[in-house]
C-alpha cells in the first residue's frame, strides 16, 4: 500500500502503523501538530479499511430526552434550563408512550435515551421510563444513561453503584451513550464542568458498566478549552480501560458548539480540524472498533468525507435531536435511510444497516 505522507515529521508513524505498533502519545502529539491531513488521512484509511474493508455503517434509531431540568450547569451546555424556567420539561411515562407510539411503523432498533440530572425525578421513574420502552418495543436496544446519569442514579436508589447498574440492567438497559466523558481532564472540569463527576469517577462507572455485561460508548467534547495534551490523555486514559474491559463499542469524537452557551465566543471547529480529529482517534484508538462520525455534529457532508478519514460509522436516522441544536447546529434534525445510504454510496462506500451491536441487519 502506497502512502502519501509529505510532513517528514509523521513517516516514523507510517512504518508504526503498517507494523501494527501501537502508537503514543508524542505521535499523537506529532500528528495533531502537522497539517498533512492527506498523510494522515491515508494511515487512519489503511487502518479502518483493514478492519471494516468497504463497510459503513448506521443504525434506524429514535432519539428520546426525557428532561432538560439539570442541576449540573455545564458551561458547554446550550440545553440544560432550571426548574421554572421558560423551555423547561419533563417527559411523563405517558408522554414518552406516546412519542414511542407516534413512530410505532418504524423499523426502529436503537433508542438513545439521555437526559438532565432533574432532582426530583426518583429512581422507580428510570426504571419505568425503561420498562416502558421494552413493553411497547419488545426488540429495540435500549442505548441509555450516560455514567453521569448512572452515577446519580446510583445515589437515589440506596443501592451500590453494581446493584444500581444490576437494577436496570434487569428492566431492560443495554448499553450506556457515550456522553459525560467530555474531557477526561481535572483542569478542564474545574474550569467547565465542576458539578459533573470527574475523570476517576466516569472510569470507575464506565468499568462497573462493563463488569455487568453491558456495553458502552465513549466520546470526546473537543473545540472549547482543552489542549492538544489533554486530547491525547483523553485517547490513553480510554485505551488502558479497553486493555481491561473490553467493553466499549465505539467512539464519537463531539464538536463543540458555543451557540446559546456562556461560552457563544468559542468559534466552531472547522473542518480541517474535525477531520484530523477523527483521523487521530482512529489511529490511536487501536481496539476500539468503531469510530462514529457523527453527522449531527459536523454536518452531512462532512460526516460523508470522514469515512475517509478513520470513521465507519455515521450513528443513525435520529428524527429529532435536541442537545447539538439548542447550541446552534445546522445540521438536519433527523435522516432517512435513503439519504444516509445516498452519503455512503456516492462517497464510495457499501452501507450496512446494523442494530446497536453492529449486527448486520
Ligand atoms: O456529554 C453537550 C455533548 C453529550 C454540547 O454513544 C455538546 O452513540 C457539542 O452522549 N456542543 C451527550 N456537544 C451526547 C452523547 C452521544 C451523542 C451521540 C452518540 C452517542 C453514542 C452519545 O453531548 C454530552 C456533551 O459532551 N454536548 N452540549 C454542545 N454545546
Ligand atoms: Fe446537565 Fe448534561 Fe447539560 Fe451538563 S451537559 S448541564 S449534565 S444536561
Amino acid at each position: 500500500m502506497e502512502f502519501i505522507i509529505t510532513d517528514s515529521q509523521i513517516t516514523g508513524i507510517r512504518e508504526k502503523v503498517i507494523s501494527d505498533i501501537r502508537l503514543d502519545a508524542d505521535d499523537a502529539l506529532l500528528l495533531y501538530k502537522s497539517n498533512d491531513i492527506i498523510g494522515i488521512a491515508h494511515l487512519a484509511n489503511f487502518v479502518r479499511r483493514k478492519r471494516h474493508g468497504k463497510k459503513a455503517y448506521f443504525v434506524y434509531n429514535q432519539h428520546l430526552n426525557y428532561t432538560n431540568i439539570c442541576i449540573n450547569h455545564c458551561r458547554f451546555c446550550a440545553y440544560s434550563r432550571n426548574k421554572g424556567q421558560s423551555g423547561a420539561f419533563t417527559l411523563s411515562i405517558d408522554d414518552v408512550r406516546k412519542k414511542l407510539l407516534d413512530r410505532i411503523d418504524e423499523p426502529i432498533t436503537e433508542i438513545h435515551m439521555v437526559g438532565g440530572i432533574n432532582p426530583e425525578l426518583p429512581f422507580d421513574y428510570y426504571l419505568d421510563l425503561l420498562k416502558t420502552i421494552k413493553e411497547i418495543r419488545p426488540n429495540v436496544t435500549i442505548k441509555a444513561f450516560t455514567a453521569v446519569e448512572i452515577d446519580h442514579l446510583a445515589g437515589l436508589s440506596g443501592l451500590s453503584l453494581e446493584d444500581t447498574i444490576h437494577t436496570l440492567k434487569a428492566a431492560g438497559l443495554e448499553m450506556t451513550p457515550g456522553g459525560g466523558a467530555e474531557v477526561l481532564s481535572a483542569r478542564v472540569r474545574d474550569k467547565l464542568f465542576p458539578r459533573k463527576i470527574g475523570h476517576d469517577r466516569w472510569l470507575e462507572v464506565i468499568t462497573k458498566i462493563h463488569s455487568a455485561g453491558l456495553s458502552a460508548n465513549a466520546t470526546m467534547l473537543y473545540g472549547h478549552i482543552e489542549t492538544l495534551e489533554e486530547r491525547v490523555k483523553h485517547f490513553i486514559r480510554l485505551r488502558s480501560l479497553q486493555d481491561e474491559t473490553n467493553g466499549f463499542t465505539a467512539f464519537i469524537p463531539l464538536a463543540f458548539h458555543s451557540q446559546n452557551t456562556p461560552m457563544s465566543d468559542i468559534p466552531s471547529t472547522t473542518a480541517f480540524e474535525d477531520l484530523k480529529n477523527i483521523a487521530i482517534a482512529r489511529l490511536m484508538l487501536d481496539n476500539f472498533d468503531h469510530i462514529k462520525a457523527y453527522w449531527v455534529m459536523i454536518g452531512e457532508k462532512l460526516a460523508q468525507t470522514a469515512l475517509s478519514f478513520g470513521a465507519d460509522d455515521l450513528d443513525g436516522t435520529i428524527i429529532e435531536e435536541k442537545i447539538t441544536h439548542m447550541a446552534g447546529a445546522t445540521s438536519s434534525k433527523g435522516l432517512t435511510r435513503p439519504k444516509i445510504r445516498n452519503m455512503i454510496q456516492s462517497a464510495g462506500w457499501e452501507p450496512v444497516e446494523r442494530d446497536s451491536f453492529y449486527n448486520e441487519i
